[in-house]
C-alpha cells in the first residue's frame, strides 16, 4: 500500500498538520515511517480511520491516556470503555451542577445579610415523630429536630450496624443546632458531614463487627433566612409552597437512576424489587459527596422531611393531602405516620413536619 505524505494523510483526514505532530509527540498517533534524512513523516491509509477517532475523542474533552487506550482497541470494546467514560463525565457534571447551584444561591444572599433584618425574624416551628412501624425488630431511622437543625438518618447493614450508623451521623450533626453565622453555613454543613463520615469509620475500626454499615442523611440548617441542604440517599425531603409541592432533593438509589434514564417510568419505580438500593450512602469511607443546596426561607412554607418507610408506603398523593390540609405541625406528623401504619408500614417510618413562621407569630410567642 503506498505510504501518503503528512500532507496528503492531513487533507485526507481533515487534521491539521500541527495536529498530526501533536498526536506523534503524544505517543497517539505515530507515522509508520519518519524519512531518516529529511525527518519527512509517512502515513498508512489504514491510518486514517484511528486519526480521526483521536480527534473525535480530543474533541470530547477525553484525557490522553485514555484516548491512547480506546483508539487502540477493537471497535466494540471501544465503544463500551466510551460509553463508560461518559457515564462518568455525566456523574461528575451533576455532583459539580449542585454545588454550583449552591453557590450561586449562597452568593446571591450574602449582600442581603446585614441589611434585610426582617428577613432574619424568621423561626421553626416543628414536629418530629419516628415510629418502629409494624414489622421491623429495630428502628433504624434517628432523627433530630431543632429550632435551626433537622435531620433524618435511616441506617443500613444489618440491624444492629444500621441502628448505631444513623445515631451516629444524627449525633455528629448535632452540634449544628446552635447560632451558625450566614456566613459560615456551606462550612458548617461541609465539616458536619465530615464529622459524621469520620464518626463512623471511627466505629468500624473500633468494632468490625460493624462493617458495611452505612446511613442515608437527610439534613436542613438554617441562618437567618437561609436554608443549607446537605443530602444523600433515599431519605427525602419536600417544600410546600404556596399550596404547591416539590419534592426537593434526588433519591440516590439505583430505580431513580432508571427513572432518569427514561428506563422505567415513576410509577414502576413505585413496586420496583429494587427500589430499596442505594447508589450512594454516608459509609465511613470518605467517598460518597453528598447534594448540597441553598434555599430562602419564606414565612409561611412548610418542610417535610421523611424517611422511606413514609414516601415509599403512602402514595404521594395521601401525604400531600395531610400536608395542605391539616395546618398544626404536631398534627400533620401524626396523621402521616397513622397513614403509614394504616398501610402496614413495613418498615420504619420517620417525618418532620417544620413550618417557617415569622418570629412575631402569636402562636410562636405563645409555645
Ligand atoms: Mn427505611
Amino acid at each position: 500500500m503506498a505510504l501518503m505524505t503528512s500532507g496528503e494523510f492531513a487533507q485526507a483526514s481533515g487534521l491539521s498538520r500541527k495536529a498530526l505532530r501533536l498526536y506523534d509527540e503524544l505517543g497517539l498517533l505515530a507515522p509508520v515511517r519518519v524519512d531518516p534524512q529529511s525527518g519527512y513523516r509517512f502515513y498508512s491509509p489504514a491510518q486514517l480511520e484511528r486519526a480521526r477517532l483521536v480527534a473525535w475523542l480530543r474533541r470530547l474533552g477525553m484525557p490522553l491516556a485514555a484516548i491512547r487506550t480506546v483508539s487502540a482497541l477493537p471497535a466494540a470494546a471501544a465503544a463500551r470503555q466510551l460509553a463508560a467514560y461518559w457515564d462518568q463525565v455525566e456523574a461528575e457534571t451533576a455532583a459539580r451542577r449542585e454545588l454550583a447551584s449552591f453557590l450561586v444561591g449562597y452568593l446571591s444572599g450574602k449582600d442581603n445579610e446585614m441589611t434585610d433584618d426582617t428577613r432574619e425574624m424568621l423561626t421553626i416551628r416543628y414536629a418530629v415523630r419516628s415510629d418502629i412501624g409494624l414489622v421491623r425488630q429495630d428502628n433504624e431511622d434517628a432523627v433530630y429536630a431543632g429550632s435551626r437543625l433537622l435531620a433524618v438518618a435511616d441506617g443500613v447493614g444489618g440491624h444492629a450496624a444500621g441502628e448505631v450508623a444513623s445515631a451516629a451521623v444524627i449525633e455528629a450533626l448535632r452540634p449544628l443546632d446552635t447560632q451558625v453565622p450566614s456566613g459560615e453555613l456551606l462550612n458548617a454543613l461541609d465539616h458536619a458531614v465530615r464529622r459524621a463520615d469520620g464518626a463512623l469509620h471511627d466505629l468500624v475500626a473500633a468494632n468490625p463487627s460493624l462493617a458495611g454499615l452505612g446511613t442515608t442523611l437527610t439534613a436542613l440548617l438554617r441562618s437567618g433566612s437561609r436554608l443549607g441542604l446537605v443530602h444523600i440517599g433515599d431519605t427525602r425531603a419536600y417544600l410546600v409552597r404556596a399550596g404547591e409541592i416539590f419534592q426537593i432533593t434526588r433519591d440516590h438509589t439505583v430505580v431513580q437512576s432508571l427513572v432518569d434514564e427514561g428506563k422505567i417510568t415513576p410509577d414502576e419505580a413505585w413496586s420496583h424489587p429494587q427500589r430499596m438500593m442505594l447508589l450512594r450512602a454516608l459509609d465511613g469511607q470518605h467517598q460518597h459527596e453528598p447534594d448540597l443546596q441553598f434555599h430562602e426561607a419564606r414565612a409561611g412554607d412548610r418542610y417535610l422531611l421523611s424517611s422511606d418507610g413514609l414516601h415509599a408506603t403512602v402514595p404521594a398523593g395521601e401525604v400531600a393531602r395531610v400536608l395542605l390540609a391539616v395546618a398544626d405541625p404536631e398534627q400533620a406528623a401524626a396523621e402521616l405516620i397513622t397513614l403509614a401504619i394504616d398501610r402496614g408500614a413495613p418498615d420504619n417510618v420517620t417525618c418532620i413536619v417544620a413550618d417557617i413562621v415569622a418570629a412575631s407569630d402569636p402562636v410562636t410567642m405563645a409555645r
